[in-house]
């Protein structure tokens, strides 16, 4: 039994990782969460008591990061402000917590020796046209193009220089885009399926060509905690499912699966430095560590997700509103 510290374990994936911990191993979990807007305890509610303990924090809080750190085997650092659009409206927040916040650890885990596994996304690479038979893989190039994912790969490029210069035992991690349970009605799949239980027609941003790499969180947990187990310090590891969906189909697929007309949606103004395509190539992981994902059907894992938002609308409803009002002032 090992003690994991999870940072941001009250998001989205953070939450569905510390479920799948929970569920597949018999590590105790402490969560350090800071319970922004985009964190929830609800996501963590009926999990057992005597696995899991909540703390409620700033990954910026040195001492308090310091406290927690002498009492891990490892940590997985998946706190971060995390939604492009809110990136674009005020970037001050994402330096505070994905640079500075990513520094404190780093910090605590230079002075405890503790392992850390980092948590970041495939838009540190930037985009790809749509036509492009490449996909990111480890060795592509930095390219960030929102405020938010210049500050991931800035988080991203201080774990390699802590592992250089200090010999922190880091791994990290590079995912593309999750779908799931928990995940907060202001991103893509989770709005739109809300829309539509509320009786508001979807919003798709610009002509909705935009092509995302669908992943569930469930198989970025199983994969962080194959890294976890098995990666090699001071590496990185592509995480990805073969999902590349364009936005416009992945909308048709919500409404349809809904028993709305596919064409029941609007185009709305498009989000300013718009990402066209993310893709990425998981062989590192799959032949190096033996990683497969379980949910290779995403038809179904979407129907889940819907059965889920249809089921948890006491878990989604107080964030709707204001989410809806803050896009309605952008035109989105
Ligand atoms: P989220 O916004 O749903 O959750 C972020 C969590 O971090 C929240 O619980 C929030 O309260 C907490 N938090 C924020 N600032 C904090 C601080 N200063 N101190 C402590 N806690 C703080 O995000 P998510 O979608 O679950 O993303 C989690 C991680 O995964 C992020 O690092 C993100 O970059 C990365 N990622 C996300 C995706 C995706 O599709 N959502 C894909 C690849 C990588
Ligand atoms: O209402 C919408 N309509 C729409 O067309 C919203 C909210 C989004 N979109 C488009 C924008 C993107 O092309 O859908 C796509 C997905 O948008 P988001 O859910 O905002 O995700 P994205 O910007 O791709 O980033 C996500 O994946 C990578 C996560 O939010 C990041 O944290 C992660 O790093």
């Amino acid at each position: 039994m090992a003690r994991l510290l999870v940072t941001g374990g009250a998001g989205f994936i953070g939450s569905n990782f510390v479920h799948h911990v929970i569920e597949n191993t018999d590590h105790h979990v402490t969560v350090l969460d800071k319970l922004t807007y985009a964190g929830n305890r609800a996501s963590l509610a009926g999990l057992p008591e005597d696995r899991l303990t909540f703390v409620h924090g700033d990954i910026g809080d040195a001492a308090l990061v310091d406290g927690l750190f002498a009492e891990a085997d490892a940590v997985v650092h998946y706190a971060a402000e995390s939604h492009n659009d809110n990136s674009l409206h005020d970037p001050r927040p994402f330096l505070d917590t994905n640079i500075i916040g990513t520094y404190t650890l780093l910090e605590a885990a230079r002075r405890h020796g503790t392992r850390l596994h980092h948590i970041s996304t495939d838009e540190v690479y930037g985009d790809l046209e749509l036509d492009d038979p490449a996909r990111f893989t480890e060795t592509t190039p930095y390219n960030p193009s929102s405020p938010y994912s210049s500050t991931k790969a800035g988080s991203d490029l201080l774990v390699r220089a802590w592992v250089r210069s200090f010999g922190v035992q880091a791994t990290i991690s590079n995912c593309s885009n999750n779908y799931g349970p928990y995940q907060h009605v202001e991103k893509f799949i989770p709005r739109q399926i809300t829309n539509v239980i509320r009786g508001i027609r979807p919003k798709l941003y610009g002509a909705g060509h935009n092509v995302r790499d669908w992943i569930h969180a469930d198989d970025h947990s199983s994969a962080v905690l194959t890294i976890l187990e098995r990666g090699e310090i001071g590496e990185t590891y592509l995480i990805g499912a073969d999902g590349e969906k364009d936005n416009t189909s992945v909308v048709e697929l919500i409404l349809t699966l809904m028993g709305q007309p596919a064409d029941a949606y609007d185009h709305v103004t498009d989000r300013a430095g718009h990402d066209l395509r993310y893709a990425i190539d998981s062989t590192r992981l799959r032949t190096e560590l033996g990683w497969r994902p379980r949910f290779g059907d995403f038809e179904s894992g979407l129907a889940d997700t819907i059965e889920w938002y249809r089921t948890n609308e006491t878990w989604w409803a107080p964030a709707k509103d204001a989410t809806e009002a803050f896009y309605a002032s952008k035109g989105q």
